[in-house]
């Protein structure tokens, strides 16, 4: 029987990229997000490719209700969980802490934390009911360094890279690994829905270097999660090799 993953946020970027790693090595995936039309091609084209069972949840993982509805009533062949990747997230908005709007710090906490925490509620139970699991929470640079007019998406970031840290004593004596995941500039959507739409911004942030590929976090990612069963890895921090920290990069002339 294939293992199953859980990525949430799969219809873009590193939750895509998952997907199809995950696929591509015998994985069952269960796949959400909230838009509808991407996750129906992506299931289809991952059974096509690989002969993977996806399914497909749509929801908004702000919505408590609706997370907690979906995974209490899931059928019974998907409750057992292998991997768990925390993976939805956004940053809206890249404006000073006077300048920025409470609509888009609301949304960010609500998506980056407590999207993540409702889920992981809801899986972390299943888990420790088959005895297996590894939750991987994807956090980011920005959440172990602030920078300026990264305000409360670094907020955001920290959160969950302290709710990691955490999970991890809780449950130790379950057997359940936690992953903390924290990318630098990898080019995916990110730019283009933290500056609402405007490709010559989300451009620009990408511009006199090799940005990682959401490839490249996939890659690691997948790593961690097929360790053997003594070995957790707590954290990885990835940058493109132009990048160190928050804020120092080493463009192209
Ligand atoms: P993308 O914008 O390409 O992908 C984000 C994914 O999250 C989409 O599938 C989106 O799906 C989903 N998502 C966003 N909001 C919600 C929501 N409310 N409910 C359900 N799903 C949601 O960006 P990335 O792939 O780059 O981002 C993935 C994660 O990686 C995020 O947590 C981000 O903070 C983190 N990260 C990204 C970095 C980067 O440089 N790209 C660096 C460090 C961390 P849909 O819109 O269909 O709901
Ligand atoms: C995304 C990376 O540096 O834009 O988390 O915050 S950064």
């Amino acid at each position: 029987m294939n293992k199953i993953a859980l990525i949430t946020g799969a219809t873009s970027g590193i939750g895509k990229s998952c997907a199809e790693k995950f696929a591509a090595n015998k994985y069952d995936l269960i796949l959400t997000g909230r838009r509808n039309d991407r996750l129906e091609i992506i299931k289809s084209d991952l059974e096509k490719k690989y002969g993977s069972k996806v399914l497909i949840l749509c929801f908004d993982v702000q919505d408590k209700s609706a997370v907690k509805n979906i995974f209490s009533t899931i059928a019974e062949e998907w409750q057992n969980i292998d991997v768990l990747v925390n993976n939805a997230g956004l940053s809206l908005g890249r404006d000073s802490f006077l300048d920025s709007s409470i609509e888009d710090w609301d949304t960010m906490l609500q998506t980056n934390v407590n999207g993540l925490l409702y889920v992981s509620k809801e899986i972390v139970p299943l888990m420790i009911k088959h005895n297996k699991g590894h939750v991987i929470n994807i956090g980011s640079v920005a959440g172990k360094e602030v920078y300026e007019n990264g305000n409360i998406y670094c907020a955001s970031k920290f959160a969950v890279d302290a709710i990691s840290k955490s999970m991890r004593i809780d449950l130790l004596k379950y057997g359940i690994k936690v992953t903390a995941i924290h990318p630098g500039a990898a080019e995916t959507e990110f730019s283009v829905v933290r500056y609402k739409g405007d490709q010559s911004k989300a451009d620009a942030v990408y511009k006199g270097f090799q940005p990682l590929s959401p490839d490249d976090i996939a890659d690691s990612i997948f790593y961690a999660a097929n360790l053997p069963k003594h070995v957790c890895i707590n954290e990885m921090v990835i940058t493109p090799t132009q990048q160190a920290g928050v804020y120092y990069f080493h463009k192209n002339e």
